[in-house]
């Protein structure tokens, strides 16, 4: 397959070289050599670890030729290029995927086994990189998998945090944290590029002064500058040539800092500066969907910002495109507004810095920017104190301040005499303390708005974004979320893409309608016997998991009920919690109730600083100590909390669910993308119309969807009425014993005040509405247990779940982008056999 014969040239025996080939030898020669040369190290004294930086070099040097391919090709054509702007991209391990994308899989299992390795052994080994929180960060990893896989021109910018999310243990049942170390081990993956390096500028004054001609400009006289040096992955598409680059800036401190310590004497000072510049990138802010308002938080903006925009404008440069058509060569798409601070950079890059006047460098702007909205919880829309951000970017509050005059004029014209209008609608909150509001700067400076869910864009529209929406409504569009069927099923679920495979052959994955075909088979008995077969076989694998780093034991047999996900309140993990103690309650009154084995798993992380949140965590635990040890449950049920959730783990967990909880309160879930995981691995759903939900219920049908809860209307309507929590929980007995048994302490050793907190809450004034959605929960998930029992409506339901998937494949969503307002076209890579022939 691979070696070339005598007759071929020179160039041609070397493509087949030790780098490139793809065969099983040479695979297994490839690895000696890296294990040698790379790790120096021979088989006898490597680690675990030595073997698996061998083979992911062994796997780099086989991407490292289409990567270069491609960068010849964008940078030849020019090709017009998007730009994801993220302060996340939660990438997961990249062996596998890599392997995947490749075509390689089975050749380099072989290749292990044949040297004695065993290549699940050296998956388990990768550190991951955690650099996200959850579902923003893992979206923009899987829309790069996907624009890779379609051939579309892209880079994605961000931060190379040295500490990624915490790592989460659990001691006495709460959330202990401990830093992600994950590059002490290395890197294999990235490739820095100091020559690439730039400076960003913090803080200080702005002044007026004459050029050299004699006229007038703002000058900016920065109190620090820090360098930002890049650090490349290749993000190679599925079976295809693209790789295509995420760009992640570490800072560091400039030279002269170290400089002025030798002229000074002051040497600690400058050591201290480094350190200050260090800081930058040192940590990822563990909070979802809420802001933290902190000035370091605001500096990594900027910082990966401002290099990502100076590095665009370096790359257009390098291929002679003139600044006037910024907007013609780069989209960037901002990932929620934590990069929107890129509006006034770009203005002031091509008003200070490149001479072009402000009427044009508007225009450039306002058709280079498009942002996605990810919530419409107030507590995460970004606005920094005028204060604060004017110490940092004194120039930029400038330029805001003229966008926004500006902007009020054109809200003036159209909508005249209307006062309350513009206070509403200034990029300046002026109530009281003043707040830059990032996500008004992000709708003014970008010409498509969307939301990641229809009825998360609906809900935009009619509230949160309103005023912007009658003002702009040809910016608003809608961008249904998806996620990667490489990660999310090829690599995670072998079993059933064995299946699969033998029934519709392999087309789903790179067009996930595919999956349609299934549909044929869901009256065929032998093949739901085979399904069934295949999720006990999934489910054991986790039993035994479970078993190893637990010590639980599991029924194999038994539901297995999950919700994995960040802890929040709005996604109500406590409301799972209380249909737990609720089925409890029914055994303790009779323990010879006739109920279906469940094992309710959790895993998830919560915010350090998000009391309740870890308070959740710590009832789930507590609940679980006394369930699994009751002998009146009889295994019937099990709670299992797994701690350290993160991609390397869902991948394992998403394809042994039954049951996926996906049960926030309308309104508040802005998509969801665990949703899709579960439901594309067979798993049903049990869900609120929420997000993505709603199109999920309404692709898979009805009668397989266990829908529950109000409907955001019937929020909204209830909370205007007015909610009174207390009235539910008076009315319904189940529930008040159910809240009963947690507040008198029956599941903390009797100390009623661990959980008084959340009680008083849910009984006060219970945001979320646990209490108006208990019952409904409860009996739908009753209408679940009686369905389990038929296995052969289950595994129906399950197929048909897993076959009308089609619509959630980021690749539609990212398809869906560049049709709609990205206008950007595939490139096909061709494969050279040396880059350095062409140039
Ligand atoms: O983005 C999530 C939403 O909650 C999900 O509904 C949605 O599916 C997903 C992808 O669109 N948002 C999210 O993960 N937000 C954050 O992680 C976040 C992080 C920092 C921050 C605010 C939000 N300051």
């Amino acid at each position: 397959q691979t070696l070339p014969n005598s007759s071929e040239s020179v160039a041609e025996v070397r493509i087949e070289d030790d780098r490139t080939g793809l065969s099983v030898e040479t695979l297994k020669r490839a690895f000696a050599d890296n294990l040698f040369y790379i790790q120096g190290k021979f088989p006898g004294i490597a680690s675990k670890n030595d073997f698996y930086m061998a083979l992911a070099y062994t796997v780099r040097d086989r991407l490292l030729r289409r990567w270069l391919n491609t960068a010849e090709t964008y940078t030849r054509n020019a090709s017009r290029t998007v730009a994801y702007l993220s302060a996340e991209f939660l990438m997961g391990p990249q062996l596998g995927n890599n392997l995947i994308n490749l075509g390689i899989y089975d050749q380099v299992n072989q290749a292990m086994k044949e040297l004695g390795l065993d290549l699940r052994d050296l998956l388990e080994e990768e550190e991951e990189p955690g650099l996200g929180n959850g579902g923003l960060g893992r979206l923009a990893a899987c829309y790069l998998d996907s624009l890779a896989t379609l051939e579309i021109p892209s880079l994605g910018y961000g931060i190379r945090y040295e500490f990624g999310i915490f790592e989460q243990d659990i001691k006495d049942g709460w959330q202990v944290e401990i830093t992600d170390k994950w590059l002490s081990a290395g890197n294999p993956w990235e490739l820095p590029r100091p020559e690439w390096s730039v400076e960003v500028k913090l803080g200080g004054r702005t002044e007026m002064r004459a050029d050299e001609h004699g006229r007038f400009k703002v000058y900016w006289l920065p109190e620090k500058v820090v360098k930002g040096i890049p650090y490349d992955t290749p993000i190679l598409g599925y079976k295809t040539n693209t790789a295509n680059t995420l760009r992640l800036w570490k800072a560091e401190a400039v030279e002269s800092f170290d400089f002025y310590a030798f002229d000074s004497g002051d040497y600690l000072g400058a050591v201290h500066q480094k350190t200050v510049s260090e800081n930058i990138s040192k940590v990822l802010y563990p909070n979802d969907n809420s802001a933290q308002g902190k000035e370091l938080r605001l500096a990594q903006q900027i910082f990966f910002v401002s290099c990502s925009l100076k590095d665009m404008m370096r790359i257009m440069e390098q291929q002679k495109v003139s600044l006037d058509q910024f907007h013609e060569k780069f989209v960037i798409q901002l990932n929620d507004t934590h990069p929107s601070v890129a509006i006034p950079e770009l203005m002031r890059l091509l008003i200070d810095e490149h001479d072009i006047p402000w009427e044009k460098a508007w225009e450039i702007t306002k058709k280079t920017f498009a942002y996605t909205n990810h919530t419409l919880l107030p507590e995460a829309l970004e606005r920094w104190p005028i204060s604060l951000f004017g110490k940092m970017l004194p120039r930029h509050l400038e330029i805001i301040y003229e966008i926004n005059n500006r902007f009020l004029d054109e809200v003036r014209m159209k909508f005249p005499d209307d006062k309350d209008r513009l206070r509403r609608m200034s990029l300046i909150d002026e109530s009281g303390e003043r707040y830059v509001r990032m996500a008004y700067l992000a709708c003014v400076g970008s010409y498509s708005i969307n939301g990641v869910a229809a009825l998360h864009t609906e809900l935009l529209q009619k509230d949160v974004l309103h005023d912007f929406y009658e003002m702009y409504p040809q910016k608003f569009n809608n961008k249904t979320n998806g996620i990667t069927p490489r990660r999310f099923m090829v690599l995670s679920n072998p079993r059933l893409c064995k299946l699969l495979h033998s029934k519709i052959g392999d087309d789903w994955v790179k067009n996930l309608y595919e999956m349609k075909k299934l549909e044929a088979f869901v009256d065929d008995p032998e093949f739901r016997h085979q399904w069934r077969q295949m999720k006990q076989e999934i489910k054991q694998d986790v039993v035994d998991y479970i078993k190893e780093t637990t010590g639980i034991n599991v029924n194999v047999n038994s539901m297995f009920d999950i919700q994995a996900k960040r802890f929040h309140e709005y996604k109500r993990q406590h409301l799972n919690v209380l249909h737990i103690i609720t089925l409890y309650n029914r055994i303790k009154a009779n323990p010879n109730i006739d109920i279906t084995p469940r094992t309710f798993l959790f895993g998830g992380k919560a915010a350090p600083g998000y009391y309740m949140a870890k308070l959740i965590i710590k009832l789930i635990n507590s609940v679980g100590d006394i369930v699994n040890r009751d002998p009146d449950v009889r295994d019937r049920l099990k709670v299992v909390f797994l701690k350290d959730f993160s991609v390397k783990f869902a991948q394992r967990i998403y394809p042994s669910a039954d049951l996926s909880e996906q049960i926030s309160t309308a309104g508040k879930e802005a998509s969801g993308t665990g949703n899709m995981k579960f439901a594309l691995n067979g798993a049903l759903t049990i869900g609120t119309l929420d997000g993505a939900n709603v199109e999920i219920l309404e692709e898979v049908g009805a009668e397989n969807f266990f829908l529950c809860g109000l409907t955001t209307e019937e929020v909204y309507a209830l909370k205007a009425k007015g909610y009174k929590p207390w009235e539910y929980y008076q009315k319904d007995p189940e529930l008040k014993l159910a809240i009963d048994r947690i507040a008198s302490g029956f599941f903390s050793h009797g100390d009623p005040n661990l959980f008084k907190p959340l009680v008083d809450h849910l009984l006060g004034n219970d945001q979320y509405m646990l209490m108006a959605d208990y019952r409904s929960y409860i009996d739908t998930q009753d209408r679940v247990s009686e369905a389990y029992r038929d296995v052969d409506r289950w595994v129906r339901m399950s197929i048909l779940n897993v076959a009308r998937m089609g619509k959630f494949s980021s690749d539609r969503s990212i398809r869906d982008y560049c049709e709609d307002f990205w206008k950007i076209q595939p490139v096909k890579i061709e494969l050279k056999e040396y880059v350095e022939a062409t140039a």
